[in-house]
This record gives structure tokens, sequence and C-alpha cells, in this order.
């Protein structure tokens, strides 16, 4: 199993973050802030990945990016040196009215490209500007290339749910591994 723990305590925030990439979708998620424990957990459940997050702090902000630093680091040292993995990994998720991009290279290389525009300030109780925040900050701790695009859609609640979804399914498909797969998966033969 690839499981990996992060705990994560400053003066802002104290974070609690498990994850094992060969999970069943299981999510326990508490961060105090319900639409984001609602986007974590979809995007457990929909990579089948177990995932406990529990997160305190001061403010929204800090909390959620916080949550992300320790999520991310918690997938690349869970991955460890990433032998028999497909790598990459790519979805295409629709939620009703919006539909989501989700595209990953685990290469070792942090970057964030994230377009996603949202119509309302708030989405639940989360501010929709952390959204694009949170997927960046996941990306460069998880040191892994993450491309987002909404490529239409309505309701926000459906764009970032759909995104979610996508990033999961995405992710579940590059941590995958491939019985061809011999060894580290780039021509360098590190990632
Ligand atoms: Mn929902």
């Amino acid at each position: 199993m690839r499981v990996s723990k992060i705990k994560r305590k400053t003066k802002e925030t104290e974070v609690e973050a498990r994850i094992n990439l060969d999970g069943s979708g299981t999510a326990s998620v508490d961060t105090g802030i319900k639409f984001f424990d609602h986007m974590l957990s979809s995007f457990a459940k929909h990579g089948c990945f177990d995932l406990r997050v529990k997160a305190r702090g001061d403010f929204e902000h800090h909390v959620a990016e916080d949550t992300m630093i320790a999520l991310g680091e918690a997938i690349d040292r869970a991955l460890g040196a990433k032998a028999g993995i497909r790598r990459m990994g790519d979805a295409i998720v629709p939620m009703d009215d919006a539909l989501a991009l989700a595209a990953v290279d685990l290469s070792g290389r942090a970057y964030p490209e994230i377009e996603v525009k949202f119509a309302k300030r708030k989405v639940g109780d989360l501010s929709s500007d952390l959204i694009k925040h949170v997927l960046q900050v996941l990306a460069i701790n998880g040191k892994f290339n993450l491309h987002v695009q909404v490529l239409r859609g309505q309701n926000d609640h459906h764009k970032a749910e759909a995104i979610f979804k996508a990033l999961g399914v995405a992710l579940a498909e590059a941590v995958s591994k491939s019985a061809r797969r011999k060894g580290v998966p780039s021509t360098k033969g590190v990632i």
C-alpha cells in the first residue's frame, strides 16, 4: 500500500493529511470549511483514494492553503520512487451543465495551469478564488504538472465539483501501475 501521512503545524494552522493511493475511496475530511470538505471527499471517492484530513486555523485562506500543502506532500511521499506507474493521467468529467478537464503528469516538476472562473464570490462557504489557488498549491507541493480547464458550465457548485472529480480520476490513472512498465517511467531513469 502506498500510504503517507503529513503533519504540519504553524502559528496559523494545524493540519494532518493521510492518503492511501491504493485505497477504495473512503474519505474523512474535516477542515471546518464544508464545501472544501465536500470537494476533497469527492476527489478521494472518484480517485479511489483513502483520505483523512483534519485541519484547523485562523483564516479560511490559511486552512485551505495549508491543507493542500500537506496533501501535495503526502501524495508525493506516498508515490516514493514512482516505479511502474503510468505517470500521466487525464479526465473530462461532466456534472450536469458543467464539464471539466484535468490532466496530470507526475513529472517531479511543479507546474499548475488552472483556468476557471466563477460567477459568484462564494461556492457554499468556500471563497471561489481559493479554488484556483488550492489547485495550484496542490500541484506545486505534489511536484506534478496539473492542467485544469472548465470547458463549459453555469452553476458554480457543479463547475467546482466537476473539477475535483476530474482531478481524482486523472490522478488515479497517473498513479496506477502498468504491468508492462518496468522501473521509473522516464527516459532520464529518474523522476
Ligand atoms: Mn455537490
